[in-house]
C-alpha cells in the first residue's frame, strides 16, 4: 500500500518496520495492535484487532426478553451492570413499560458507583504504571515523600513512617524476584519522568485504592444483591424499601450507602485528583494520542433526573455528537434512525449479504467468518502479521452518519463542555489552569486520562445528589421500586422494537431488541470499545485506537510503552466489544516484535 490518506484525514504509511504487540496487557479481554514505524521510530500505520469471539448476541435469540439482562450482563464483569441496564431499558422501551422514580434513582446510584469504582481501578491498577516506575520508588526518601504528599493533599496517610513501611513492602516484592502485579513492565525506561518520591507516593495509593474500591461496590450489593453482576428487573429494581424494619433495605443499609458516598468523595478528591495533577505535571510535554478525540466525539447522554424522560435536558450528563472538531455545534443523536448508527463488517470477521453497506442494529446480523487476508503472514493459529486490507478483527465497525467516532469520558466531557454545562466547564478549566495548559491539550492521551479522573470526582459527588433526592422521595411516602404494568406477555404487541442507550464508563453503549410473538427475534449490542477499537470501514476510515497511535514516536521498538500509554488511556475492554473466543478457545497469535 505504502502511503495513503484516509477519508477521515489520517496519513497512513505501511512501508516501514512492523511491530506487533499481542496481547496488550492490563486491559479486559484480548487486544492485538500492529504498527509500522518510519526510520525515526514514529508510528505511521496502526491496526487494532480484537482476537476473540463469544456470541452472546446469537444465544439470545428465541429467549424471553425479560431474561435478556441476566445473559448480557455476563458480557463483562468489569463494567458490571451496564449491559443489564441497557437491556432492561431496551425491553421497557419495546414494551412501553415505565419505571418508578425510586428505580430510576437506584439505577443512577448504581451506575454512578460503577463510574467511581471503575475509573479509580483503571487509573491506579490498569494505567498508572505506564507513568509510574515502581522500582524507582525504592530510591525515594520517605521524609521527602511525606512533604510532597502534604503539599498537595490533606489526606491523613502521609507520614514518613507510612511511606517507609510501603517502601519496605515493595522492596520485599522486588527482592523476592516475584513482582506479582508489578511484573512485565518496562521499569527503568527513560520514558518514566517522575521523581522517586512521586513514584513512592503513587505506589502507596495503588495499594490504598485496591482496598478502597471494594467499599464502593457494596452499593451494588445493597441494591442489587451482589457484585459483580448485580440483579436487575424489567419494570424497576428487584429490591424493596422498609425504612424502619429489619427486612429489605432499611435505614441501616441506607446509612451505609451514605457513608460509602462520603468516603468515595474524600478518596477521589484527596488522593486520585491530587495524584492525577501531580503525575500529569511531569508529562505535559507528552502530547500524543489525540487522533479522533480532536475530531469526532459521541455520547448518548445519561443519568435521567426524572424517570422515563429521555430528553437531553433531563440528563445529569447530556450527550450529542461533535464532528470535525467543531465545538460550536453539538448534533442531536437519534439511536432509532436507521441512517445514523450503522455497523460495518467488511474488515471484521463476520459476514453480511452486502458488506459494502452498514446495518442499523435493529436489522443487525452477527454471523462469524474468520479468514486471513492474502497479505497476512504466518498460519491460522500463529499469525505473525495481519492484513488490514482484508478482514482483521472480531470487532465490528460502528459509524455515526458514516463517521468513525471516539466515545468515553473525554467525549462526554468535551460534549458537555461544548454544551456549556457549568459544573463540567469549571472542572475542566480548573485543571487546565492548574497545569498551565490550553484547551487543545485535552485532545490527547493525557486529556483522556484527565477527563476520566474529573468524571470520577463528578460521579462521586453526583451520588450524593441522587441519594438525597431518593431519600426525600422515600420520606414523602413513595417506596415503590417496580411497576408490573405491561409485564405479562399477553399484554404485548405481536412485534415490538426497543433500544436502551446507556453511557457506560468507557462510553456510549446501546442494546437494540426486536421482540416477535413474545420472544427475542434479534438482539444487537453496540458497545463503547466497539466504537473505539473499531477496524477500518468500506470507505477506509480508521477507528479511534488506530488514529490515536499515529505520529507517536517510540523510544525503543522492543518496549512499546508509548502504545500502552495511549491504548490504556481509552481503558479498552475487548470482552465487551466482541461480546461475541474462537470456538475451541485456540490461541490465535503470540507476542512478537519484528
Ligand atoms: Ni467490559 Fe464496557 C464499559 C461496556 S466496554 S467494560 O464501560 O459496555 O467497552
Ligand atoms: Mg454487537
Amino acid at each position: 500500500m505504502s502511503e495513503t490518506v484516509t477519508p477521515n484525514g489520517f496519513r497512513l504509511d505501511d512501508s516501514g518496520q512492523r511491530v506487533v504487540v499481542d496481547p496488550i496487557c492490563r486491559i479486559e479481554g484480548h487486544l492485538r495492535i500492529e504498527v509500522n514505524l518510519d526510520d525515526s521510530n514514529v508510528i505511521q500505520n496502526a491496526v487494532s484487532t480484537g482476537n476473540m469471539w463469544r456470541g452472546l448476541e446469537v444465544i439470545l435469540k428465541g429467549r424471553d426478553p425479560r431474561d435478556a439482562w441476566a445473559f448480557v450482563e455476563r458480557i463483562c464483569g468489569v463494567c458490571t451492570g451496564v449491559h443489564a441496564l441497557s437491556s432492561v431499558r431496551a425491553v421497557e422501551d419495546a414494551l412501553g413499560i415505565q419505571i418508578p422514580e425510586n428505580a430510576n434513582h437506584i439505577r443512577n446510584l448504581m451506575m454512578l458507583a460503577q463510574y467511581t469504582q471503575d475509573h479509580l481501578v483503571h487509573f491506579y491498577h490498569l494505567h498508572a504504571l505506564d507513568w509510574v516506575d515502581v522500582v524507582s520508588a525504592l530510591d525515594a526518601d520517605p521524609k521527602a515523600t511525606s512533604v510532597l504528599m502534604q503539599s498537595i493533599s490533606s489526606w491523613p496517610k502521609s507520614s514518613p513512617g507510612y511511606f517507609r513501611d510501603i517502601q519496605a513492602r515493595v522492596k520485599r516484592f522486588v527482592e523476592s524476584g516475584q513482582l506479582g502485579p508489578f511484573s512485565n513492565a518496562y521499569w527503568g525506561s527513560p520514558a518514566y519522568k517522575l521523581p522517586a518520591e512521586a513514584n513512592l507516593m503513587a505506589v502507596a495509593h495503588y495499594l490504598e485504592a485496591l482496598d478502597f474500591q471494594r467499599e464502593i461496590v457494596k452499593i451494588h450489593t445493597i441494591f442489587g444483591g451482589r457484585n459483580p453482576h448485580p440483579n436487575w428487573l424489567v419494570g424497576g429494581m428487584p429490591c424493596s424499601f422498609s425504612l424502619n424494619e429489619t427486612g429489605g433495605i432499611n435505614m441501616e443499609w441506607l446509612n451505609l450507602v451514605s457513608s460509602i458516598i462520603d468516603r468515595s468523595i474524600e478518596f477521589i478528591d484527596q488522593v486520585y485528583i491530587p495524584d492525577l495533577k501531580a503525575i500529569a505535571s511531569f508529562y505535559t510535554e507528552w502530547t500524543y494520542g489525540g487522533g479522533l478525540s480532536s475530531k469526532n466525539l459521541l455520547s448518548y447522554g445519561d443519568f435521567p433526573n426524572v424517570a422515563n424522560d429521555w430528553s437531553q435536558e433531563n440528563m445529569l450528563l447530556p450527550g450529542g455528537a461533535i464532528i470535525g472538531g467543531d465545538l460550536s455545534t453539538v448534533h442531536e443523536v437519534d439511536v432509532r434512525d436507521p441512517e445514523q448508527i450503522q455497523e460495518f463488517v467488511n474488515h471484521s470477521w463476520y459476514t453480511y449479504p452486502d458488506e459494502s453497506k452498514g446495518l442499523h442494529p435493529w436489522d443487525g446480523i452477527t454471523e462469524p467468518r474468520f479468514e486471513l487476508g492474502p497479505n497476512a503472514k504466518g498460519t491460522k493459529t500463529n499469525i505473525e502479521q495481519l492484513d488490514e486490507g482484508a478482514k482483521y478483527s472480531f470487532v465490528k465497525a460502528p459509524r455515526w452518519r458514516g463517521h468513525a467516532m471516539e466515545v468515553g469520558p473525554l467525549a462526554r466531557y468535551v460534549i458537555a463542555y461544548a454544551r456549556g454545562e457549568e459544573e463540567i466547564k469549571a472542572q475542566v478549566d480548573g485543571l487546565l489552569r492548574d497545569l498551565g495548559l490550553p484547551l487543545e491539550a485535552l485532545f490527547s492521551t493525557l486529556g483522556r486520562t484527565a477527563a476520566r479522573g474529573l468524571e470520577c470526582s463528578w460521579a462521586a459527588h453526583k451520588m450524593r445528589t441522587v441519594f438525597d433526592n431518593m431519600m426525600a422521595n422515600l420520606k414523602a411516602g413513595d417506596t415503590a421500586t417496580a411497576n408490573m404494568d405491561n409485564w405479562e406477555p399477553d399484554t404485548w404487541p405481536a412485534e415490538a422494537r426497543g433500544v436502551g442507550p446507556v453511557e457506560a464508563p468507557r462510553g456510549a453503549l446501546g442494546h437494540w431488541i426486536h421482540v416477535k410473538d413474545t420472544r427475542i427475534e434479534n438482539y444487537q449490542a453496540v458497545v463503547p470499545t466497539t466504537w473505539n477499537a473499531s477496524p477500518r470501514d468500506p470507505e477506509g476510515n480508521i477507528g479511534a485506537y488506530e488514529a490515536a497511535l499515529l505520529g507517536t514516536p517510540m523510544a525503543n521498538a522492543d518496549q512499546p510503552l508509548e502504545i500502552l500509554r495511549t491504548l490504556h488511556s481509552f481503558d479498552p475492554c475487548l470482552a465487551c466489544s466482541t461480546h461475541v473466543m474462537s470456538p475451541d478457545g485456540e490461541e490465535l497469535a503470540t507476542v512478537k516484535v519484528r
